[in-house]
């Protein structure tokens, strides 16, 4: 009756991507249910990180787990009402996908290290600086949150091709 469950992820374009996400307000038991169904949702798929939004719930909430070695202990991170408080200078180039835009993947240039600050889920705050691949992917989910997709960093041009092709695709899941 309480198990996990699987959700299903939308597919660009769709409107509720486009829009900024609300802070949590309420650290309660729906709020773990919904965290665990990301987790869930996030390992099936598979994916390194998993917003709120994309799933069609517009709160300030994300999940991720970059831990990619079968050797190394998983680390599922929930991260609440996150906010980048430092970000690096330098810069780090990394290939993207979006579990919404599946099969297209590009490159995006963002701060290599960045400071975030979020609330855990007994409600405590916490703090941590991200480098590498997890900077990369907090920062691509905190995108989501604020209705942002990696493609929006691309060329006009491969942004729209990329998204008639998604329409070209939807269509197709919407017939079979
Ligand atoms: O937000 C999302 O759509 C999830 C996305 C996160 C992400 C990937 C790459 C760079 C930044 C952020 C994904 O997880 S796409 C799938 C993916 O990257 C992956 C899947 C299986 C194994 C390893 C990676
Ligand atoms: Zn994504």
């Amino acid at each position: 009756m309480n198990g996990m469950a699987l959700k299903s992820i939308l597919l660009h374009p769709d409107p509720r991507l486009k829009a900024v996400a609300t802070p949590v307000a309420e650290f309660d038991k729906d709020l773990r249910k919904l965290a665990d169904d990301m987790l869930e949702t996030m390992y099936d798929a598979p994916g390194i990180g998993l917003a709120a939004p994309q799933i069609g719930v517009g709160k300030r909430l994300l999940v991720m787990d970059c831990v990619k070695e079968e050797s190394v202990k998983p680390r599922p991170m929930v991260l609440i009402n996150p906010a980048v408080t430092w970000v690096s200078d330098t810069l780090a180039t990394y290939e993207e996908g979006c579990l919404s835009i599946p099969d297209h993947y590009a490159d995006v240039e963002r701060p290599c290290e960045v400071d975030v600050t979020w609330t855990d889920l007994d409600g405590a705050a916490q703090t941590e600086r991200f480098d590498g691949l997890w900077a990369t992917c907090v920062q691509h989910e905190i995108d989501h949150l604020n209705g942002k997709l990696f493609i929006d960093y691309l060329k006009p041009l491969k942004r729209q091709m990329i998204t008639r092709k998604m329409v070209k695709l939807k269509r197709e899941k919407a017939r079979a």
